[in-house]
């Protein structure tokens, strides 16, 4: 029975010493949260550091704890001390974190922390590996484990991955400034589904893959070497029903049984009905905005004194990377700030802000949720917030009023929140007002389609969802049309064709029997493919042509002194085997002189892009260019020009090129007319592109026409990648 392995950077328990004595102890946050239901169901193995360093405990000890760990389906991941400050509190904390979150300034980029993340990422692989049986998938999470699914993929080529990130993917210009930008793309795309929270996390993404690995996406699927990988967007929801359930309870206690902060803020409440409770809830952190939002709190009581002993701001603060300078300094920020306005504001029996910086149980959490009012919930960057959805679950009554960050993921769905600019402090103050006033049917309908969504799109539909798709990826690279070929396949069709007494094998050159270039100049035959020729010229009733867009010139150049037929720039040039170059006789150029100058204005007006004059086409090269500046000329040059171009003309599509050429003349003339040379009764073709799928449309059906690549074909057979074609020509002598 196939499993799911969950891999993340920590368990969702943490090994705790306590005077020689170790136990396990639930850990909280966010994907803790959320993927702890996905465990508990169904058949599923959870690998991940289990929070202590490793060179704290004995090795007895461990041995121990693991066993049991395992026992529960959890595999500890060992981390050394030196380990946690370079790979977690150094890369991941002090490089990735702030830079996806937009605090570029605040990003150290250091190669011995790269090295270690490298290292570890590593580690988790090869946990990963050790665990892995056939059939199972593999869902890995967040930011410390960006290489990880290039490393699995790696060793394992067929295993299923998915990856979810669960902070911010940033613009490409941010991302951009990483120096290792490329391996961490490259990593990430070892997964078959890459998931995102929000929509604009998935279009920066993509925009980056396009950009810095100048690799091609049609909507959500990235071609990626032989794999077709998708990337779309899972909103995080969260556990509704215990939390609506717990919160119900909690209402029904008694009153001995409440927790002494419910009966605190019970009592505020009590003595005046207008008294409003606002809470903030956040890990101590940089992106969560607290210091925005003591200041809007601040300015509130500066600006409307009437509020003054009528709100009351609660605000917990969750310890979190206290070891980190920045996160040090925004603790002593916030202590002074708050420190501030309650020295300004506070009056006997009434102070603004009660500051809690501490982890709370779960009951007294759900406590002050179901007290506030109002939950302010603005960080500056998040990626989704899942502190936002807990307080809509908890709100029984449909009171309520949710103040939420515009750069929260959240505010993507939950848009009857007061959505707001962090930034912008009259912005938050006015939204502050408006919910103090909000009048209550106005909060229950908003209260009520907020329910409803968080309800609907919960924890469990998210993994759901993510999980269904992450199988359907399987199919994305399969094309029903064609057929793969597998060992047994090649060895029939190479059998067949060696049996046979007279042969013909056309081949296209680039992207069949070389791989591409960024430079076309460079992907030139090499030794191997020189063996190749040598070999299959020595076969006897054995013609073979190369049909190629090259010019004559390249061709001559490299294969001139085979004995085989060379056909140049899609069959308007033709050498056949001890014959000089010949030129089809479709003369008239004449069109390229009206052609050039509407091409010239489009190469003025994207940068990166040039023209290639071959003598019976035209081709516009735009690979280096900006790809969706790219993809908009392109339209625009395919529309100008099929008003243009009469019918002898043909638009076509290449890689990162569009071609003019002669509709009389493509690669399924050339072809075509070679087959009819003689009585051949075994045919082979292969090729790569568009161009060549004239020659699958044109050649009988006899023919073994064999696709190279994944892309939609008319070919019968197909090869995932180029990498497979040398090895099937030596079958073939
Ligand atoms: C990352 C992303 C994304 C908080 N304080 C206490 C406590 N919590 C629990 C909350 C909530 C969780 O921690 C916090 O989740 P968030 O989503 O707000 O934030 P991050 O931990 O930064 O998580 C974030 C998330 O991943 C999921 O993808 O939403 O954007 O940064 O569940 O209830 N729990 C207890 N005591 C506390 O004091 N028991």
């Amino acid at each position: 029975m196939s499993k799911n392995i969950i891999v993340s950077n920590r368990l969702p328990l943490q090994i705790v010493e306590h005077h020689g004595e170790y136990n396990f102890v639930s850990t909280s946050g966010g994907l803790a949260t959320g993927m702890k239901s996905v465990h508990q169901h169904g058949n599923s193995l959870w690998i991940g550091w289990p929070g202590i360093e490793h060179d704290s405990i004995q090795s007895n000890q461990w041995n121990i704890l693991k066993k049991a760990l395992i026992q529960d389906k959890y595999i500890p991941i060992p981390l050394k001390k030196k380990e946690m400050e370079d790979f977690y509190y150094g890369l991941s904390n002090e490089c990735l974190w702030p830079l996806f979150h937009y605090f570029i300034e605040f990003s150290k980029f250091n190669q011995k922390h790269w090295n270690s993340y490298f290292k570890v990422n590593r580690k988790f692989a090869d946990a990963v590996i050790e665990n892995l049986q056939p059939g199972d998938y593999v869902w890995i999470h967040d930011y410390q484990l960006l290489l990880c699914p290039g490393m699995i993929r790696e060793v394992v080529p067929e295993v299923t991955i998915g990856f979810f990130l669960h902070i911010p993917f940033p613009s490409f210009e941010i991302f951009r400034i990483f120096p290792w930008r490329t391996e961490l793309l490259n990593g990430m795309l070892g997964a078959d589904l890459i998931g995102f929270h929000t929509y604009d996390y998935q279009r920066h993404f993509i925009s980056s893959v396009k950009r810095i690995l100048r690799l091609e996406v049609s909507y959500n699927i990235v071609d990626y070497k032989t794999r077709k990988i998708q990337v779309s967007t899972f909103p995080m929801g969260i556990d509704y029903q215990k939390f609506e359930n717990i919160a119900i309870e909690h209402f029904e206690q008694k009153k001995e049984e409440h927790s002494e902060i419910f009966n605190l803020l019970r009592e505020y409440k009590m003595l005046d009905q207008a008294n409003k409770i606002i809470l903030s809830i956040d890990r101590l952190d940089y992106t969560k905005g607290v210091l925005n939002r003591l200041e809007a709190f601040e300015e509130l009581l500066e600006k409307y004194p009437h509020y003054i002993k009528h709100v009351h701001l609660i605000m917990l603060m969750v310890p979190s990377r206290s070891s980190v300078p920045h996160y040090k300094r925004l603790k002593r920020e916030t202590d002074r700030t708050v420190g501030r306005i309650n020295g300004k504001y506070a009056l006997l029996g009434w102070t603004p802000i009660l500051y809690f910086y501490r982890s709370m149980p779960f009951d007294h959490l759900i406590d002050l949720y179901i007290s506030a009012d109002i939950a302010m919930i603005t960080p500056v960057r998040d990626g989704m917030n899942l502190v936002a959805k807990e307080y809509v679950a908890t709100r029984v009554h449909h009171d309520g009023v949710l103040i939420l960050s515009e750069m929260a993921g959240a505010s993507k769905e939950f848009f009857d929140a007061l959505l707001v600019n962090p930034f912008d402090k009259v912005d938050m103050v006015e939204k502050l007002m408006q919910a103090i006033e909000m009048p209550i049917e106005e909060q229950q309908q908003r209260m009520e389609r907020l329910k409803k969504r968080a309800q609907r799109y919960d924890v469990t539909k998210w993994s759901n969802q993510f999980m269904d798709t992450l199988k359907e990826t399987e199919l994305l690279n399969h094309d029903e049309t064609s057929i793969k070929i597998n060992e047994t396949m090649a060895q029939t069709i190479s059998s067949q064709f060696k049996n046979a007494k007279n042969r013909l094998l056309l081949l296209d050159y680039d992207g069949t029997l070389v791989g591409f270039h960024e430079n076309p100049e460079k992907s030139v035959p090499d030794k191997e493919l020189y063996d190749i020729f040598d070999q299959l010229c020595s076969q006897k009733n054995l013609d073979i042509a190369i049909i190629s867009g090259r010019g004559q010139n390249f061709l001559d150049k490299h294969f001139g002194r085979y004995p085989m037929t060379l056909v140049a720039e899609h069959g308007y040039h033709q050498k056949l085997v001890n014959k000089q170059w010949k030129t089809t006789d479709v003369q008239n150029v004449e069109w390229k002189h009206h052609i050039i100058p509407i091409v010239e204005t489009f190469t003025d007006n994207t940068p990166g892009t040039f023209i290639e004059e071959k003598e019976n086409s035209l081709v516009w090269h735009y690979r280096k260019t900006d790809p969706e500046l790219a993809k908009a000329r392109v339209v625009e040059l395919k529309t100008l020009l099929s008003s243009l171009v009469a019918d002898e003309l043909k638009i076509m599509d290449g890689d990162k090129i569009i071609e003019v050429v002669s509709s009389r003349v493509h690669k399924g003339v050339a072809a075509t007319q070679l087959y009819a040379r003689k009585v051949y009764d075994s045919v082979i073709v292969l090729g790569d592109d568009i161009t060549d799928e004239n020659m699958f449309a044109d050649l009988p059906q006899e023919v073994i026409k064999i696709k190279v690549g994944t892309k939609q074909t008319l070919a019968n057979y197909y090869f995932k990648s180029q990498i497979e074609v040398r090895p099937f020509l030596k079958r073939l002598y």
